[in-house]
């Protein structure tokens, strides 16, 4: 059975972050290892989003651990803070034969979740050139490129700014917060633009969408299809995760999708 390496942070109510990156890769058929850089939970307060980092030591314990076993494929989530973002770095290096697929979490669209602008141009600068695939949101997308996105020029435009960074392939994912009534995603390779379209589903239940579409992408290539294939095939699966998505907040509810549909 092929492995695949998740790293990532916990998300507490499970709709995205490592639990559906895991999930994910089950379905897929992977079995899976984990690097946990952080838990996102909710204040119980202000119900705000609180993210509580790992010491970068013990991100550092799990990296090594990993190190040297095969690995078919690396998905890498949210990274917290730039001392974490360091230590990928270094293991991304080690880890030159085996694809890595780089979704920058720059943003939740929960919260305001935001990184300061060093974690930005550390992602630009030192994890996209080693990265084979990235799959910024739309948000992450304008962060990456330094430019508002409102039409699907400006997603080509910004996926090709994303692409000069070194990265081999950019998925912007246009999903619910582009106009019109197709949720939208654009892969660009570095010579084709190719759009996957679906109907925009109606609810709110699409906590971990990103996260689902990004790890399903991860796994189909660490399954041997081609970028265009598993961009294409992860986009149905994430399709039917919204479509089976259930309500857990009032205004929040979870993607779901336990087996391969
Ligand atoms: O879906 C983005 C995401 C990524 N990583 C973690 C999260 C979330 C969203 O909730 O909690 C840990």
């Amino acid at each position: 059975m092929k492995k695949g390496l998740i790293i990532a942070g916990s998300d507490t109510l499970s709709g995205g972050g490592l639990q559906t990156d895991i999930r994910t890769f089950s379905a897929h058929n992977l079995s899976v290892s984990n690097v946990l850089t952080c838990i996102v939970t909710l204040d119980s307060e202000t119900t705000a989003i609180d993210i509580c980092d790992l010491p970068v030591g013990l991100v550092e314990q799990q990296l090594q651990m990993i190190a040297f076993s095969s690995i078919s494929v690396i998905k890498i989530g949210m990274l917290a803070n730039l001392a974490v973002a360091k230590q990928i770095e270094l293991f991304l290096k080690r880890m030159t034969t085996t694809p890595i697929i780089l979704d920058p979490v720059l943003a939740l669209k929960e919260s305001g979740f935001g990184l300061s602008e060093k974690i930005v141009s550390f992602f630009s600068e030192r994890l996209l050139p080693l990265a084979d695939i990235t799959t910024p949101n739309l948000r992450e997308a304008e962060l990456l490129a330094n430019m508002t996105i409102t039409t699907l020029a400006d997603m080509e435009q910004a996926a090709k700014v994303i692409h000069q960074f070194g990265v081999k392939n950019v998925v912007i994912k246009g999903g619910t917060r582009l106009v019109g009534i197709e949720a939208i995603d654009l892969l660009y390779d570095g010579h084709d633009y190719t759009y996957f379209k679906a109907p925009k589903l109606q609810t709110t239940n699409n906590n971990g969408a990103g996260c689902t579409f990004a790890s399903a992408i991860a796994a189909n290539v660490a399954n041997g299809l081609s970028v265009t294939e598993s961009v294409t095939d992860a986009k149905k699966f994430v399709y039917q995760a919204i479509n089976h998505g259930f309500p857990f907040l009032d205004d929040l509810g979870n993607v779901w999708a336990p087996n391969k549909m």
